[in-house]
């Protein structure tokens, strides 16, 4: 077995193994990553309080961190309780010395109250850690700590950023909301994350969630995947959490996610919680052409194909008008078709078509809300477990994920997903959501996909670029016609 990515895990020991290092400890092990611990503070608490922070000596904190490092290379740092300003002057040295993702869970106000640090500690990571870090995680009560701007959330974030923090994940599990929202600040975006709200009053949850950030990322995931990856681990230990004396503690465990336990993403607080309620399409799309014209859908329904998409990009209004019109004239002539219509969701409801299939990018900018009053199905793309999050807030009629395989048909920054996360994708959305496979997809690729169970696959180049489209459609066609609905 290959070496394990290590986690150095900069924190405090509570001597009861509810929170601190030893929810740490746990949370990456069961990412298997290589937990490293490097304690800041023998800490005495129960659960009347916490009575003595137990801060170590810079020396002896020191010493320690050298070897930590001795042996083998760090690929991320999670650092929590700072329990002194001498400590915090070593981290700041020691985050220096790494060029890894660093996740920062500044613990200066515990949930369970009787915790005490001195506000040195607090400024010195204002001024000397929060550019440097990677991503940071405070509960509300340490964001007012924090920043100058007390509230709003998303402007007392913002308020950080401007002090150079690169990134940060507010948690609002403390707000008196329906949902259990965390909000995403960075340069580049801005995001809440929610979740119907779970028990309450569960121990550690702030360590858990940012240790799991930091193994994602040792594992190779970008930032945004990593917090969804991370908030599904934490609900799903929530809601499974374990009666330990007078403590709820999460559980760990690495049984597969489920749908419930991933995050639903939205990009305005007034959407949270909305629930969206598209028609459903058939289950088994089965074949899926996406074309560029009305003569190919036509070419292609003459075949045989029951569900298609006409994707148009950079040709004039008028044109794509009329193509789409086209298109939906065509479909109608034929019995029980699926017509989708990629992007031009205006066009596509005037022409009545049955569905559209919308990107990421479509989707921030489509008014969803009238496409669901006009009664049209939703296709939504993704490509990473955060666009995943999106989609599922968006209670769409299908889910496509690419690229599965290599493609030269649109240019993508994304690897290709590979059959194991299609596998793991398709187990995950079951039987909730019709799950489309696109990219690189060819007649013997698409043999191999159809044992996965998915209900679908999408192809451009397959078709279109085909010496013969109308045998390589008849044979895809032929192959998913025993799939039944
Ligand atoms: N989205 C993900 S991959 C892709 C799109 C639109 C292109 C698929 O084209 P091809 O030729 O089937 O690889
Ligand atoms: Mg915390």
């Amino acid at each position: 077995m290959s070496a394990k990515p290590a986690v150095l895990l900069i924190g405090g020991v509570d001597p009861q193994g509810c929170a601190g290092l030893t929810a740490d400890i746990q949370t990456v092990s069961h990412h298997d990553c290589h937990p490293v611990p490097l304690v800041t503070a023998l800490t005495e608490q129960r659960s009347d309080g916490l009575v003595n922070l137990g801060a170590l000596s810079a020396e002896a904190f020191l010493t320690q961190y050298e070897s930590c490092v001795a042996d083998f290379d760090i690929a991320a740092i999670k650092i929590g309780l700072i329990p002194d300003r001498h400590i915090a002057d070593c981290i700041v040295k020691i985050v220096e010395r790494h060029e890894v993702p660093v996740i920062l869970d500044p613990v200066l106000a515990a949930s369970s109250g009787g915790l005490s640090i001195e506000p040195e500690v607090s400024e010195i990571i204002r001024q000397q850690l929060l550019g440097k870090i990677t991503l940071l995680t405070p509960n509300l009560p340490e964001l007012g700590r924090l920043s100058a701007e007390v509230q709003p959330m998303e402007l007392a974030a913002q308020q950080l950023l401007n002090e150079g923090l690169a990134a940060c994940l507010v948690k609002g599990g403390h707000a008196e909301t329906a949902f259990a929202t965390d909000y995403f600040s960075s340069a580049q975006t801005t995001f809440y994350v929610y979740q119907p709200r779970l028990k309450n009053q569960v121990r550690g949850t702030g360590c858990v969630l940012a240790s799991s950030i930091a193994s994602q990322l040792a594992l190779g995931h970008d930032l945004r995947d990593a917090i969804i990856l991370a908030k599904a681990y934490l609900t799903r230990g929530i809601r499974d959490a374990n009666q330990q004396g007078p403590y709820h503690l999460v559980t760990h465990h690495r049984h597969p996610l489920t749908i419930s336990d991933i995050p639903r993403l939205c990009y305005r607080a007034d959407l949270i919680g909305k629930h969206f309620d598209f028609p459903a399409c058939p289950k088994n799309l089965g074949v899926y052409p996406v074309v560029d014209s009305a003569d190919w859908v036509e070419r292609l329904l003459t075949i045989g194909v029951k569900t298609i998409q006409l994707r148009i990009k950079d040709k004039a209004t008028a044109k794509t008008r009329s193509e789409i019109f086209d298109a939906v004239a065509t479909s109608q002539q034929h019995h029980e078709v699926s017509f989708f219509v990629n992007d031009h969701w205006q066009m596509a409801i005037e022409a009545g078509a049955y569905g559209v299939h919308l990107g990421q990018e479509d989707l921030h900018d489509a008014n969803l809300l009238e496409i669901e009053q006009s009664g049209l199905r939703l296709g939504v793309s993704t490509h990473s477990y955060w666009e995943l999050a999106r989609a599922l807030a968006v209670n769409p009629s299908y889910i496509a994920l690419g690229p599965v395989y290599p493609t030269t048909s649109k240019q993508m920054p994304w690897a290709p997903q590979g059959i194991e996360r299609l596998q793991q994708w398709q187990s995950i959305l079951a039987d909730q959501y019709p799950l489309v496979a696109i990219g690189g997809i060819d007649l013997p690729r698409a043999r191999i996909l159809k044992q996965t169970g998915v209900n679908s696959v999408a192809m451009i180049s397959a078709i279109t670029q085909a010496d013969d489209y109308q045998s390589v459609t008849r044979e895809l066609v032929h192959l998913w016609a025993d799939h039944h609905l």
